[in-house]
C-alpha cells in the first residue's frame, strides 16, 4: 500500500498550519486551495487517492470519503461550502452575520491583516 502524498505549502508567513484532503482535478478542492493561497494561510496538502475504499485516512479523520476536508487544530469540515464559510469567517474579513450555513465554531473573526 503507497502512503498518500504530502506536501506542504507554506507562504513563509509561519503560524497556522491547516491540512487539506485533496484530490487532484477536484474541482471543490480547487476552490478550497484558491481561498487558502488568497488568504496567505499555509496549509498541508494530502492527496487522497481515486478509490473511495482506498481513502483510509480521509475517512478516519472524517467519518466519510469525500473531498474536501479540512483539517483545522480539531476542527474537521467536511464539505467546501463549510470549509469556505469557516475560513471566510476564521482567517478573512468574515461572513455578516446570520449569512453562511451553521457553523460549528462560535468565535469572532480574526483579521490577520488588520482590517
Ligand atoms: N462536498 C461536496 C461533494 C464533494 C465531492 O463530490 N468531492 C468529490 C471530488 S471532486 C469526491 O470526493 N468524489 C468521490 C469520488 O469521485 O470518488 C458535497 O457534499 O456536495
Amino acid at each position: 500500500m503507497t502512503s498518500p502524498l504530502c506536501l506542504v505549502y507554506d507562504d513563509g508567513h509561519g503560524g497556522v498550519t491547516v491540512k487539506l484532503y485533496h484530490l487532484e482535478g477536484c474541482p471543490y478542492c480547487r476552490l478550497v486551495r484558491d481561498k487558502l493561497d488568497e488568504l496567505g494561510l499555509s496549509y498541508e496538502v494530502i492527496e487522497v487517492p481515486p478509490e473511495h475504499h482506498r481513502r483510509t485516512e480521509v475517512i478516519k479523520v472524517s467519518g466519510q470519503p469525500l473531498v474536501p476536508v479540512l483539517v483545522d487544530g480539531d476542527l474537521v469540515l467536511d464539505d467546501e461550502e463549510k470549509i469556505l464559510a469557516y475560513l471566510a469567517q476564521r482567517y478573512g474579513r468574515g461572513l455578516p452575520r446570520g449569512e453562511g450555513p451553521d457553523t460549528p465554531w462560535d468565535e469572532e473573526p480574526v483579521c490577520l491583516d488588520g482590517g
